[in-house]
């Protein structure tokens, strides 16, 4: 979608601090770091929002999760990390191309609520 900034993201017209791309998935860090280890994983694909999708995702959804973990581990969080996908308006989701967080550091994260 070429007014998504997550697609204009992984076509280079903006820039981010990448990690990682492979034919179906793209990785950089989170422009608002809220841990010493914070980035995101997005498929390539616009898929806008968890709740969109299908069974068609499920090969993308795979490596989504996949190079996360060990991208984690790679970026220094080798004793655990947290996941988060915001979903919609209740799940306070901020831009609509899913994306997987990936969260860790050195430190126990806190708590979640
Ligand atoms: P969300 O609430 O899960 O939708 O959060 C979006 C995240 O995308 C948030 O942590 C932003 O700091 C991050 N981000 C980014 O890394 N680069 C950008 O250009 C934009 C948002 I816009």
């Amino acid at each position: 979608m070429s007014d998504c900034i997550f697609c204009r993201i992984v076509k280079g017209e903006i820039p981010a601090n990448k990690i990682y791309e492979d034919d179906l998935v793209f990785a950089f860090h989170d422009i608002r770091p809220l841990t010493p280890v914070h980035f995101l994983v997005i498929p390539k694909a616009h898929i806008p929002s968890m709740a969109e999708l299908s069974e068609e995702h499920e090969a993308i959804m795979g490596r989504v999760m996949t190079v996360a973990g060990r991208l984690a581990r790679e970026q220094g969080a080798t004793d655990g990390f947290r996941t988060i996908i915001n979903t919609g308006r209740v799940g306070r989701q901020e831009v609509y191309h899913l994306h997987v967080h990936v969260l860790g550091g050195p430190e126990i994260l806190p708590g979640m609520l």
